[in-house]
């Protein structure tokens, strides 16, 4: 328990987001004091263990910068401090027009000082921890395609001027093909008045994926820092990331995501004790830890917070340890999916991911990406997430595939895949339902698609389990052996046991349930064949049986499909929405 490992309970169940939708969910906007709690979710936490605490591990400290924007070159130009901005009566037309630039209020980016201050919105504490002051250096890498001058700007600036110069080795951005002028000689020549800023303008587009790989591989510093390219980082943001990764090289630590908003550029704070979750089909989203296990545990604000997946676009890791792990996939392409490829790459490989309270960057969330893409958007997106599944999830891809099931049916090529599965070999990476266990056992979405009694249209009667095989009865709905669960592995489960398909012609059995057996799959609901929708279809087989109530009623047998017979169709009592 008090070991540092995960603790965690399992509280009520929400909705789950729509199949098919791959969109990412903003966090929670709160006002500054507290506001709602959001979704009451199962959670599990990492509080450091007792004694490992780096803050208090011997060594010599530096204490974290002190707020060095509480005196701004210009305390009253607009946007000053984070606050709200409004356009002029006579300027709304020229901010509408401007919009599409970046998706977001581009006329007021440009009126609000590149360098403007920002409250510090730490929790309480932050500002007296002590961190190391040997700690590592880092190159932070700032990808970006047509990215807004002035929001760029501020993104640099602001790493500039709220990170202790010693720790920065360098800044590079890398420019993926950008197609406007302005971020040619123009940024070039601005940006030479920062020897610490690097430019790298790829020749050909790359996605932000190939193009963080591309800054990686000219990294000097000992971490990579990855960045959108429209933050601001907050005072002191820099050291509690770094003082994670050097306390360990596995640890991969992101800040806390701030708001600043695409309507007003205001900076905003969010509420705290948010994890980065996924619900099926893998969207990221940020998920609230309940109060009672806040109060439960007695969680600090400014706790470090073990999370399942990452945002994506802000976090530190260890350059030789995200080599280690074969950086990226590298066959993903544009936008998307590789947050969580990393992430199931890290835990289940040995490391963690972590939300620093103390660590706060504002980024401007937006409703859609302001570039184009070279290929449909939605195809990427959803090959790109194909390819994580494929190498990381083992039988466990059913689920997603299950809530994104036009995917099978769009003959999807996801490219080859061996150099990604050799390295989860050779990494001897843990399985995906260890990472279900132990990671996120609070995943919401259910195993479990239909359960209660099996009753066959026809006859009325339900399936029972009888010693070692099943049965026809009548139905009885205080039978325990009459009831089954049909999960989204596909199996006909009751307790520990699965029905068994057989051959057309043969009676069904039972087998210790195993959900990477082919053999032990059924097709039932599946929106894939609708024809044998009621049916319940031997999976594994070339021509399709089905599970059939024989004519005198008593046994059950596996049958060559018929889609209009009765015998053939069955009804689960309990359905699940997705
Ligand atoms: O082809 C591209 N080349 C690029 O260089 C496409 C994008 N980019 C750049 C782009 O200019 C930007 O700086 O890559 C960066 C990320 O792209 P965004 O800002 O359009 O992405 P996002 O903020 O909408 O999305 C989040 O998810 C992405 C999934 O691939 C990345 O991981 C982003 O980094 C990530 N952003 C964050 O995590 C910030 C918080 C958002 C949330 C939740
Ligand atoms: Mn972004």
């Amino acid at each position: 328990r008090e070991s540092g490992k995960h603790q965690g309970i399992l509280a009520s169940r929400t909705a789950s987001a729509a199949p098919g939708s791959l969109q990412k969910a903003a966090p929670a906007k709160g006002p500054r004091q507290g506001g709602t709690a959001g979704a009451r979710q199962g959670v599990r936490t990492g509080r450091p263990a007792k004694g490992s605490s780096s803050a208090r591990s011997p060594g010599t400290h530096r204490v974290l910068a002190v707020d060095a924007t509480l005196a701004p070159r210009d305390p009253g130009a607009p946007g000053q401090f984070g606050h709200a901005v409004a356009v002029p009566e006579d300027k709304q037309e020229e901010a509408k027009s401007r919009w599409k630039e970046g998706n977001f209020n581009v006329y007021l980016s440009d009126l609000i000082p590149v360098d403007r201050a920002i409250a510090d919105t730490r929790p309480a504490g932050c500002s007296e921890q002590q961190v190391h002051n040997d700690l590592p250096t880092t190159s932070i890498i700032m990808c970006f395609v047509d990215e807004v001058w002035s929001t760029l700007l501020r993104s640099v600036h602001s790493v500039l001027s709220r990170s202790p110069p010693h720790l920065i080795e360098e800044v590079i951005l890398v420019d993926d093909f950008s197609t406007k002028d302005y971020l040619k000689e123009k940024l070039d020549k601005y940006m030479s008045q920062f020897p610490k800023v690097k430019i790298l303008h790829l020749k050909e587009r790359h996605g932000l994926i190939r193009a963080r790989l591309a800054g990686a591989e000219i990294a000097k510093g000992d971490v990579l820092t990855f960045l959108d390219s429209h933050v601001e980082c907050n005072v002191g943001w820099l050291e509690p990331l770094l003082e994670r990764v050097r306390l360990s090289r596995a640890k991969v630590a992101c800040p806390v995501i701030e708001v600043i908003s695409d309507k007003d550029m205001s900076y905003m704070t969010v509420d705290n004790f948010q994890r980065g979750i996924f619900t099926w089909p893998m969207n990221f989203g940020w998920r609230q830890i309940p109060q009672e296990v806040i109060e439960k545990n007695k969680i600090k604000e400014t706790d470090i917070i073990r999370c399942p997946v990452m945002a994506g676009g802000l976090f530190s890791i260890d350059k030789k340890y995200f080599f280690e792990l074969g950086t990226y996939d590298p066959g993903l392409d544009v936008w998307g999916g590789e947050n969580m490829e990393i992430s199931f790459k890290v835990w289940m490989c040995g490391g963690e991911i972590e939300i620093i309270p103390c660590s706060r960057v504002g980024h401007i969330f937006r409703n859609d990406n302001p570039y184009s893409f070279p290929k449909d958007r939605i195809r990427t997106v959803e090959r790109n997430l194909a390819r994580v599944a494929e190498v990381w999830l083992d039988e466990y891809k059913d689920l997603f595939y299950g809530h994104a099931y036009h995917l099978i049916l769009k003959n999807l090529d996801v490219g080859d895949l061996t150099q990604q599965i050799e390295l989860r070999k050779k990494l001897q990476c843990k399985s995906f339902k260890w990472y279900l266990e132990n990671v996120y056992p609070d995943l919401e979405a259910p195993l479990v698609k239909a359960s209660g009694l099996l009753v066959n249209v026809a006859t009325a009667r339900c399936i029972t389990v009888e010693n070692t095989t099943v049965a026809l009865e009548p139905c009885d709905a205080n039978n325990e052996d009459q009831k089954f669960n049909y999960t989204w592995l596909r199996l006909l489960q009751h307790g520990e046991v699965c029905v068994a398909p057989a051959a057309p012609g043969g009676s069904p059995g039972l087998h210790r349930c195993d959900g990477r057996n082919h053999r032990l799959k059924w097709l039932h609901g599946s929106l894939a064949r609708p024809e044998l929708m009621e049916h319940i279809a031997v999976e594994h087989l070339p021509q399709p049986a089905c599970l059939e109530a024989d004519q005198a009623r008593k046994t059950l047998r596996v049958n060559a499909c018929d889609s209009s017979s009765p015998h053939q169709k069955w009804h689960f009592g309990n359905y699940y929405a997705d």
